[in-house]
């Protein structure tokens, strides 16, 4: 046993999920291996790694996706295995294919298990049999129109067409009665069929006013399998998730151990191994229905690490693909407190999410009782065109709901990024707004409650404030000089400094 223990780990991966990874390597007295492009020289992964080799050129085609090169390189320093953090290639069972091949171990599910949850129609079917909840429709792809119509009928309109070879939303329809069905139908069809050569169309019940809400799993080789309760994800836009939090605000201890069932069960049925996630849609009366399971770590693990007391699952990650069985049991878990992530995106919030990029002279990270940052930010770093716009997650744990929000509140006011706009306004307003205290959340969260017009007002408001407050200041202080007095405290206080940034609106986050 002791000489299938891993003793070096390639991350094929960069930001602040390398550096995640290279830290649980830390603990564990494990080599990390860290790989980089050409943008990334001068990133901070590189140098925290035991090791660092570079694979290619800026563009991730040609580096942090290029599998040969990253086996190669594996190959070469004599990697025991590879941890491919998110995104990237991660999902991808040809690359835990070529590991297995190779020898190297894949820290995630085997590729067969992958095959199956990377295809939407086949791992529906799967759970089908399994019986998983799935939403109501189809049971495989409709070819022809008079059938989706009778589907669509039994199911109950409205309905979504939706194309197997979609994800993230593209290739959803929606059909409100059978005239449009028929439309929509011949229309997604034909679509399909050009990009794709085959059209691979099924038809579900549109479900309204949804909550995503997702188990994360873990499943070793001895075939144990837990669930570690659920994340609320419903804050999203345009299918990007914005803000996790566990525990859901609508799911009681009852409702946890009956989905957590659930989720264990689909990931039995799919031989699951390693973390991975189940993924329901909620609808409003309760009912909850399996969609998707996610073969990977995802951003917002750290929710669950901070609300299950502790539990590393990077490591946790490592453990199961050295072979080794879990060492708690279900009933060992117990729900402690509340956690809610903040993704800080380098996107402007006052201009369509627009990408901000460059170098970032300065940067302030919160820290503080319950506050966790996960970052690669540091003062004179640079924030890459190439690459996705996470550039910092804000996780703050409490006991209850109040104190986490509270706790992230405070930490997003002390939080600055200079020469960069960030998703930081945003969620600063969210933690003050009424329906997110009240846990009133959906998918359509941000337009159902007009959250970009609050964010903006607010912006107005305060930069407003900030005007006044530095005018107050120039004449209180130019009045007391000329008189040769003091302000009645016996000092003579400097304009605010922090005026100078806050007048206006769209300046709000940068260089406070
Ligand atoms: C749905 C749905 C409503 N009804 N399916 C969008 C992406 C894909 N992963 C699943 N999606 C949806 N499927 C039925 N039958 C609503 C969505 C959806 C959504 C799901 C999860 C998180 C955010 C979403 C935002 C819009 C729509």
């Amino acid at each position: 046993m002791t000489n299938d223990k891993i003793s070096s780990i390639l991350i094929a991966n960069r930001g602040e999920i390398a550096l995640r990874v290279i830290r649980a390597c830390k603990e564990l007295g494990i080599k990390s291996i860290a790989v980089y492009s050409d943008e990334d020289t001068r990133s901070i992964h590189v140098k925290r790694a035991d090791e660092a080799y570079h694979i290619g050129k800026a563009p991730a085609s040609e580096s942090y996706l290029n599998m040969s090169k990253i086996i190669e390189i594996a190959n070469s320093v004599g990697a025991d295995a590879i941890h491919p953090g998110y995104g990237f290639l991660s999902e991808n069972e040809n690359f835990a294919e070529m590991c297995e091949r190779n020898g190297i171990i894949f820290i995630g599910p085997k590729s067969e298990a992958m095959e199956i949850t990377g295809d939407k129609m086949k791992c529906k079917a799967v759970m089908k049999k399994a019986r998983v909840p799935t939403v109501p429709g189809s049971d495989g792809v409709v070819d022809d129109v008079e059938k989706a119509a009778d589907i669509a009928h039994n199911a109950g309109y409205p309905v979504l067409i939706k194309s197997a070879f979609g994800g993230g939303g593209r290739g959803i329809r929606l059909a409100e009665d059978e005239k449009q069905l028929r439309q929509e139908f011949e229309m997604a069809s034909a679509e399909s069929k050009a990009a794709f050569g085959k059209a691979a169309l099924f038809v579900e019940k549109n479900l309204q006013r949804i909550r995503h809400i997702e188990f994360q799993l873990i499943r070793d080789s001895h075939g144990n399998s837990r669930h570690l309760f659920e994340r609320e994800c419903s804050i999203q836009r345009r299918h990007q998730k914005l803000i996790e939090m566990s525990p859901s605000p609508v799911v009681d201890q009852r409702t946890r151990e009956k989905i957590g069932e659930i989720a264990v069960r689909a990931a039995v049925a799919v031989d699951y191994l390693n973390a991975g996630t189940a993924e329901f849609l909620r609808d409003q009366d309760g009912n909850f229905y399996f969609i998707e399971i996610n073969s990977r770590l995802q951003v917002e693990h750290p929710v669950t690490e901070l609300v299950t007391g502790g539990i590393d699952l990077v490591k946790l990650q490592i453990a199961i693909a050295q072979g080794e069985e879990i060492s708690f049991k279900q009933q060992d878990l117990k729900m402690h407190g509340c956690a809610i992530e903040c993704r800080i995106n380098a996107e402007d919030p006052f201009y369509e999410f627009t990408p901000s990029v460059g170098p970032v002279p300065n940067c302030n990270i919160p820290y503080g009782p319950g506050i966790r940052v996960d970052t690669y930010l540091y003062p004179g770093c640079t924030v890459s065109a190439y690459y996705d716009s996470l550039v910092a997650k804000l996780i703050a744990w409490g006991r209850d709901f109040d104190e986490a929000r509270i706790r992230t509140r405070n930490a997003l006011q002390e939080f600055t990024i200079e020469g960069i706009n960030t998703t930081i306004p945003l969620y600063k307003t969210i933690m003050g707004e009424q329906n997110f205290i009240n846990g009133e959340l959906s998918t359509d969260y941000l337009e159902r409650f007009k959250l970009m017009d609050k964010m903006n007002e607010e912006a107005k408001e305060q930069s407003k404030r900030a005007s006044s407050a530095a005018i107050a200041a120039i004449l209180l202080q130019s009045q007391f000089v000329k008189k040769g007095k003091g302000n009645g405290s016996g000092t003579i206080r400097p304009p605010l400094q922090k005026s100078k940034w806050k007048n206006t609106g769209r300046e709000i986050n940068n260089g406070i």
